[in-house]
């Protein structure tokens, strides 16, 4: 019997498309895109037109598993699953016993950022007490910066890009990471908008575009104060509109008195001239749409960039245009629909405050060095939906903190990924065309549904059927912890019509009819205003004004000279989607194997060419790498793609082995892009 059937992408990726999977007894043979979606339209990226080889791949976990080698050593047996619950169950009562729940660590991020797969899992570590976790690695930092800007973090839907007449991709690189918005950003173009990409990389997204900036890495803000500076001083700024609807203006035209565009010049390591010229045209051509995602987050200074950007277009007017202002996340219009607290059973925490432990500290946690998880100190960890292993910076600590004898270690996945390795047990876990879930996107405005195509592949369970099993082996007895997927569904969207959604496989989310996310001009801050002075700001200790503040670990650095290249680690393949396919042979396989991309000058300085391996190190790790001399990258600056797992590299590390997690100043992201390397011919 031959059947279709209507789903959603689950990966964490701004598209979420939809996509129909065909089914022949029961085996899924062929997944493309549902054409009648209305954002990807029939497309799909070239990553999930090969969803099957995961599904099906002969490397699926499908079993639980525990292990008998040493910690990494990647020797597992199969166990049941009353086994592996069994198991779990007793080292957490124990862990529990000795030092309470908070001493038990869940960790999780958006592999699936699905409702359930995200959100009902919360039910049982609230109802359990256990350390919460800040998932700061994607968007809440630019979601915080923006927010002391414009009071909450609603921003322009991207399809409104197509009525720009002028195009800033600030920091995303379009082309590879949200291909679907693509073809807006041409079809603006031809009706003769000008996109303008502005990146320390020369990223597929560059190479297509009118005009390219590259600033070096960490430096923006001092971009954005010296076009503030230009807009004042040329007399470009939408008074009436600034007057109606901001408060600060005065006191931020003083500050950038001084942001002359020869400043930022030097700073940025930018021509006088361009950064006059960007100005000009950002001063003068209405209405210019900046678009920008995650990559600027990652620095030291990263919720300052995005609290800076946020001024830009209220300095111009543009909210008033369709198709003017700032497009970045719209999850925030999906989250308006959903009831979190209902879907995440926030009243099991019993009023009770456990503490929250950064994500991005994981190798500070488990080795003792961060102040927050010493008392109790962590002595069991719960990963799924993630493998920090390959993605959470400063990895080498993150492995010794893995190592630990005495740490307990339980992975959900479908395969046995770096971080598995560590585990001692091991679930399997369905893929996305194995479970009914609902997936909130955050690149477009249609919620989708997912329908299970197929059952799942061996003893493998969903996130939301792991947690109710977990739950009766803790001995748990809460309805709501049991409640069945369709329910959950129900309770944590009530304005959605499940029915109709599961009938069309999508739904459009409420926005403005008129494009304008702010055309009345009223914000959500204290005032009602843009806050171009933000006294919230102040109030955490931190400028009131927008400030640029050099990174620590940056080409300005205290350490540049010991160190003087800064390395990248941007999303660089095609078919990867973070670290989730480097494994794969069709994926990873052809896309060969990891590298350093150097410039001309960097490699010729070195005596490097094209091919040589090279050493690159720093405090925290050392590789060799093939080195290919780049135009992608200017002098000072190299990378390293993302997404590689330990195997891939002769020395068994990644590119996160070499990147910084110091926190940004505020917002509680890292500084991934803030990482000095050195490099050398390997002898
Ligand atoms: N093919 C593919 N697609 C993906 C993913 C993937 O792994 N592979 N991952 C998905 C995920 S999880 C996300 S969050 C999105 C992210 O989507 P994007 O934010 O578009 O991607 P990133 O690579 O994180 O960062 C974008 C760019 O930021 C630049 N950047 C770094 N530092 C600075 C800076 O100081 N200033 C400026 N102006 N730019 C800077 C980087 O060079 C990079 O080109 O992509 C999603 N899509
Ligand atoms: N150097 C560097 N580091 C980065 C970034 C970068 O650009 N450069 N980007 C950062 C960003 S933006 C992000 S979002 C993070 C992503 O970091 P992670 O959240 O670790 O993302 P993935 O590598 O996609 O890993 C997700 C895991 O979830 C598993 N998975 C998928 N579906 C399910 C499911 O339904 N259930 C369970 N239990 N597991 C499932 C996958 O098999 C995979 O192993 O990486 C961050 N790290
Ligand atoms: S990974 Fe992104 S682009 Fe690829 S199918 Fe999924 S949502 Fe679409
Ligand atoms: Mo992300």
């Amino acid at each position: 019997m031959r059947t279709i059937v209507h789903g959603t992408c689950h990966h964490d990726c701004p598209d979420s498309c939809g996509w129909q999977v065909t089914v022949e007894d029961g085996r899924a043979v062929q997944l493309r895109g549902n054409a009648a979606h209305p954002y990807n339209q029939g497309d799909l990226c070239p990553k999930v037109t090969k969803f099957l080889d995961r599904v099906y791949s002969p490397d699926r976990v499908t079993t639980p598993l525990r292990r008998i080698g040493a910690k990494g050593e990647g020797c597992f047996v199969p166990i049941t699953w009353d086994e592996a619950l069994e198991e779990v169950a007793a080292r957490f009562h124990e862990v529990i016993a000795r030092h309470g729940p908070e001493a038990i660590l869940p960790y999780s991020d958006a592999g699936n950022q699905s409702l359930l797969a995200m959100g009902f899992t919360e039910r049982f570590w609230n109802r359990l007490g256990a350390s919460r976790l800040v998932r700061a690695v994607c968007g809440p930092t630019a979601g915080a910066g923006v927010a002391m800007t414009n009071g909450g973090a609603l921003a322009l839907d991207p399809l409104e890009l197509r009525h720009s007449k002028l195009i800033l991709l600030w920091g995303t690189n379009t082309k590879l990471t949200n291909r679907h918005l693509w073809p807006t950003i041409e079809a603006a173009r031809a009706d003769g908008a000008q996109v303008v990409v502005i990146d320390p990389m020369r990223t597929l997204t560059a190479e297509d575009a009118d005009w390219f900036l590259q600033p070096l890495p960490g430096t923006d803000i001092a971009l954005m104060l010296a076009i503030m500076h230009v807009l004042v001083r040329d007399d470009l700024v939408d008074h009436a509109w600034v007057a109606d609807h901001t408060s600060g203006y005065a006191e931020l035209a003083a500050h950038v008195a001084d942001w002359t565009p020869t400043r930022a010049a030097t700073e940025c390591g930018l021509d006088t001239a361009d950064i006059e010229r960007l100005a000009q045209l950002y001063g003068t051509v209405r209405p210019t749409g900046i678009r920008t995602l995650i990559g600027a987050e990652h620095h030291e200074n990263g919720a300052m960039f995005f609290r800076t950007l946020a001024c830009l277009p209220a300095l111009v007017g543009d909210w008033q245009y369709r198709g003017g202002g700032l497009a970045r996340s719209v999850g925030s219009w999906t989250s308006l629909q959903v009831d979190s607290a209902a879907l995440e059973g926030h009243h099991l925490l019993g009023g009770h405050d456990p503490r929250w432990l950064n994500m991005s500290r994981l190798g500070r946690i488990l080795t003792g060095d961060d102040p927050d998880a010493v008392s109790p100190p962590v002595e069991a960890l719960f990963v799924w939906n993630c493998n920090p292993l390959v993605t959470i910076p400063n990895t080498e600590l993150i492995r010794r903190g893995l190592q630990r004898d005495d740490l307990f270690t339980v992975v959900h996945d479908q395969f046995v990924t770096d971080t598995a390795r560590y585990a001692d047990i091991v679930l399997p876990a369905t893929t996305q065309i194995e479970a009914v879930d609902v997936v909130p996107a955050w690149g477009h405005l249609w919620l989708g549904w997912n329908e299970p195509a197929v059952v799942p592949v061996g003893e493998s369970v969903s996130n939301s059927e792991l947690f109710r099993r977990l739950a009766g082996a803790m001995g748990f007895t809460e309805p709501e912890l049991f409640e069945d997927d369709l329910a959950v569904l129900a309770r944590a969207l009530p304005s959605i019509d499940l029915e109709a959604l599961r009938r069309d496989g999508f739904t459009r989310m409420p926005y403005p009819d008129d494009g304008r996310p702010y055309g009345d001009g009223v914000f959500p801050t204290a005032d009602g205003r843009v806050q171009l002075l933000s006294p919230a700001l102040g109030s955490i200790g931190q400028p009131t004004l927008p400030t640029y503040v050099r990174v620590h670990e940056g080409p300005h650095g205290p350490d540049a000279d010991r160190f003087p290249i800064t390395l990248l680690t941007p999303k660089t393949h095609q078919r990867f989607l973070n670290s989730g396919y480097a494994h794969l042979p069709r994926h990873g396989g052809a896309e060969g194997g990891p590298f350093l991309e150097l410039s001309a000058g960097d490699a010729a300085g070195r005596g490097l060419v094209d091919g040589d391996l090279a050493r690159v190190w720093n405090e925290r790790a050392e590789a060799m790498l093939p080195v290919r001399v780049s135009r992608r990258v200017r002098d000072g600056v190299a990378a390293i793609p993302f997404g590689w797992w330990s195997a891939h590299t002769g020395n068994g590390v990644v590119a996160n082995s070499f990147t910084n997690d110091t926190l940004t100043e505020w917002g509680g992201g890292v500084a991934y892009n803030d990482t000095l390397v050195q490099v050398e011919p390997a002898c």
